[in-house]
């Protein structure tokens, strides 16, 4: 093993002691870059390519050095040198390449890949500006620029090109390359295409850019607002800009490795995450053609290549594209996919599963399922649901084709990295094996009755509070009261998720506290979510929750009992923070429209306990710590999907039935709320909950109200709260993604 403390103070050419944290920041990156170089892996024959639009990686530093194994060391050094470790993570910009779920779950599937030692790439885009920063003005949400590509950066610059054609322009592409490390194993690599002539200097106020210079704009910002054709037209140059670079780089790839394009799908398996990368099927067909091979060997090889992911049952988030759009952007595909389409419409005489809609609307998604191997879902019920409603027509030609994976999180980042502390003790217990293979985490199970283990597991759960308490006091000025219960419900911002419902019943406990019914335990309520620029009732929803934060704030009767806290910008990093500490775990989806959720896992596995629907992976969880351990409400899918059909769920009907009800609904259109608030905002709100509710928060809000109080009353009991901590965590083990990444590997991607 090299001298730590030699090869530091001789990157940093001073003593550990004089050096600054950014000096320290800098050393370490390319110490790590060294070490992880050193394990690039041999390419097998057969490799991944895992193309997605999203990588929500999160910060590097840390996790590469629990990954390379030198994390203990390094911390340790560092505090002898007077420096802290935590202090110099700091300095670290995270990357905002996502969304929020799926573009989490690539950069956990990265880390899995390469923990299993598979040879495996990531592909997407190097987005300059990612995801917009979120900032709380007068209670709204505000968009601004989110730079994290520093002069030090984990990016490293390539010099492959590749030339990119789009009607009327040709841009020539640049790949960047950030190195994966796996869990004492092999280095993989995400590689992240982008342009030269990218220029930040075109963005004006907030996150305003013109949309229509694409040379300058092409990889600037991830998603830019879709709510107009302009915005919905940069997205179609990003996605084949996207899978264009991706199928250049993966022929020539598995040329050098001996294909001759026939056997492709022996050198190569595309795992399509959602529709997003869809248009790497016909690129690649007309790629194979180009190169020689007849339009049906093309096709025949493509079909044995790719395979899809489909994370979505939303009708609204299935991507369709009119024909038009893709005619004005990237015309060299239009026949490609007119051939594709006419070949499904002579083999099957049903206009629902076409490739080309009657409205001349591209369906992405049914492109995916025609000419890829297997089409998967995200958990067990999203699956079901694919297979029994939303993909039937699908599922009856192509039975063979359907697969669950349920998702899974990488515990190095989940656990080892954010939840020091209770890693550590778990290593005490059962020993350092659950590292590797998660499932030894049932071993926990034998101390359930071991009360000093249990005291020691909310000791943990204290102690997390308290780092998070501090950091949000020096971050965001917000102050935690680290005795009350943290009830917490952190993702994007979804009508479907309802954080609206979670809200509402905010109001309604702050009307008991106000009429003398005092809780037994305080509580503070903890959200974290973006908004879509675009979506004004999500923006709306925030605006309510920042008007509450205010109002409970301010009144002393109140803020003893109960607060509310809404952190802003939330992201990779305050998750790694926030989940450690959190008692409640709020995964309250309306049944049937959460695909899986991954936070759910996350906050098990730290010890949170679920409040939630049978929805998603929350079947699953539900099934492994059984009723005693989780709080499970509302709904099932099938009487959700049956109110669909029907069409006979009306908000009305509750909202003059139940006075609790009635209060806080009125609540929010009343003179408190206006005072801090905006009456545009609210009533706009009120009035779409009151006549839409689209995702029936009142069919559930009575059945959720009392499973929370339940929960909020079994909290008193420590030592018993503290048993179903310890049945979370060691349960949690099937929830590796390592565990998902195996099952892919083995029933799909087959690498030898
Ligand atoms: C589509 C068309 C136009 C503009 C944007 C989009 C778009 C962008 C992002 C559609 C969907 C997304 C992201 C979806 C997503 O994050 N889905 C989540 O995926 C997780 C991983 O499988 C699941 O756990 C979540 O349940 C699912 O919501």
């Amino acid at each position: 093993m090299m001298n730590l403390k030699q090869t530091l103070e001789q990157k940093l050419g001073k003593a550990i002691a004089d050096s600054t944290n950014g000096e320290l920041y800098a050393a370490l990156l390319e110490l790590v870059q060294e070490l992880a170089q050193r394990k690039e892996g041999r390419e097998g024959k057969k490799k991944v390519y895992y193309i997605s639009a999203e990588f929500l990686i999160g910060k590097l530093l840390s996790n590469n050095m629990i990954n390379l194994g030198i994390y203990q060391e390094v911390r340790d050094l560092l505090q002898e040198n007077g420096k802290d470790i935590c202090e110099i993570e700091e300095f670290e910009a995270e990357p905002s390449l996502g969304n929020g779920g799926l573009g989490r779950l690539a950069a956990c599937f990265l880390d899995s890949i390469a923990t299993l030692g598979y040879s495996g790439t990531g592909i997407g885009l190097n987005y300059h500006l990612g995801l917009f920063r979120q900032k709380f003005e007068n209670h709204l949400q505000k968009e601004t620029v989110n730079p994290w590509i520093q002069p030090k950066s984990w990016l490293r610059k390539t010099d492959v090109c590749y030339p990119v054609s789009f009607r009327g322009m040709t841009l020539q592409s640049r790949m960047y390359e950030i190195l994966v490390t796996g869990y004492h194993n092999r280095t993989n690599k995400l590689c992240l295409f982008d342009v030269d002539s990218v220029d930040e200097g075109i963005v004006g106020e907030g996150i305003q850019f013109d949309k229509k210079d694409i040379a300058k704009n092409l990889t600037l910002f991830l998603y830019p607002d879709d709510s107009d054709e302009d915005g919905r037209k940069l997205r179609i140059y990003q996605q084949y800009f996207m899978v264009s670079n991706a199928a250049q780089l993966i022929l020539e790839e598995c040329v050098q490795r001996g294909s001759d394009l026939h056997d492709l799908a022996d050198y190569a398996v595309i795992q399509i995450n959602d529709t997003h990368p869809t248009m790497i099927i016909p690129e690649l067909i007309r790629l194979l053609t180009e190169r020689g091979l007849e339009m049906d060997e093309a096709i025949g090889v493509v079909k044995k290549t790719c395979a899809y992911t489909n994370h979505t049952i939303l009708a609204e988030a299935l991507e369709k594209w009119p024909l038009r759009y893709l005619q004005e952007v990237v015309p060299q595909l239009v026949p490609v996919i007119e051939i594709l389409d006419d070949r499904v419409r002579r083999q099957f005489a049903d206009e629902q599963v076409a490739i080309i809609g009657r409205d001349d609307v591209v369906h992405m998604a049914h492109m995916d399922i025609h000419y890829g191997f297997s089409v998967n879902g995200v958990a067990a019920l999203h699956t079901e649901i694919l297979k029994k409603s939303e993909l039937n027509c699908f599922y009856r030609l192509y039975p063979e084709k359907f697969n669950n994976k349920t998702n899974g999180i990488t515990f190095r980042r989940w656990l080892l990295h954010c939840n020091p502390i209770l890693a550590g003790q778990i290593s005490q217990w059962i020993g350092d094996g659950y590292r590797k293979d998660a499932m030894e985490l049932k071993k926990l199970e034998a101390f359930a009755g071991n009360a000093h283990v249990l005291r020691r597991l909310l000791w943990i759960k204290k102690e997390n509070k308290k780092r998070l308490a501090a950091y949000l006091k020096r971050t965001q000025g917000i102050e935690l009261n680290v005795d009350s219960i943290f009830d917490i419900q952190v993702k994007r911002l979804h009508e479907y998720k309802r954080q609206q419902m979670n809200a509402l019943t905010v109001i309604d406990q702050y009307l008991q506290i106000k009429a003398g019914s005092l809780p037994e335990t305080p509580v503070t309520v903890i959200f974290g979510a973006k908004a879509a620029p675009a979506y004004t009732i999500a923006k709306d929803i925030i605006h309510l929750i920042l008007c509450l934060q205010e109002i409970i704030s301010h009144d002393p009767e109140v803020s003893p009992y109960l607060n509310v806290v809404m952190v802003e910008n939330y992201n990779v990093t305050l998750a790694e923070k926030l989940i450690p500490a959190c008692d409640i775990s709020e995964q309250i989806s309306l049944a049937s429209k959460e695909a899986s959720g991954t936070g759910n896992m996350k906050f098990m596995l730290n010890g949170a306990v679920t409040l939630g629907t049978e929805d998603g992976a929350n079947v699953e969880i539900h099934q492994f710590v059984g009723d005693e351990n989780i709080y499970i409400f509302g709904a099932s899918s099938d009487e959700v999907i049956r109110h669909y059909e029907k069409a006979d769920y009306h908000p009305a009907d509750y909202y003059s039935k139940n006075p609790r009800l009635q209060a806080a609904l009125d609540f929010i259109t009343g003179p408190e709320m206006m005072e801090v608030g905006s009456r545009e905002h609210l009533e706009r709100l009120s009035e779409e909950w009151k006549t839409k509710d689209w995702f029936m928060t009142f069919l559930d809000l009575e059945d959720y109200m009392e499973a929370k109080a339940r929960a909020y009353q079994d909290y008193a009991d420590r030592e018993n709260w503290a048993k179903k901590m310890l049945f979370n965590i060691s349960n949690a083990g099937f929830f590796s993604s390592d565990r998902t990444i195996m099952e892919y590997n083995r029933d799909i991607w087959k690498l030898d």
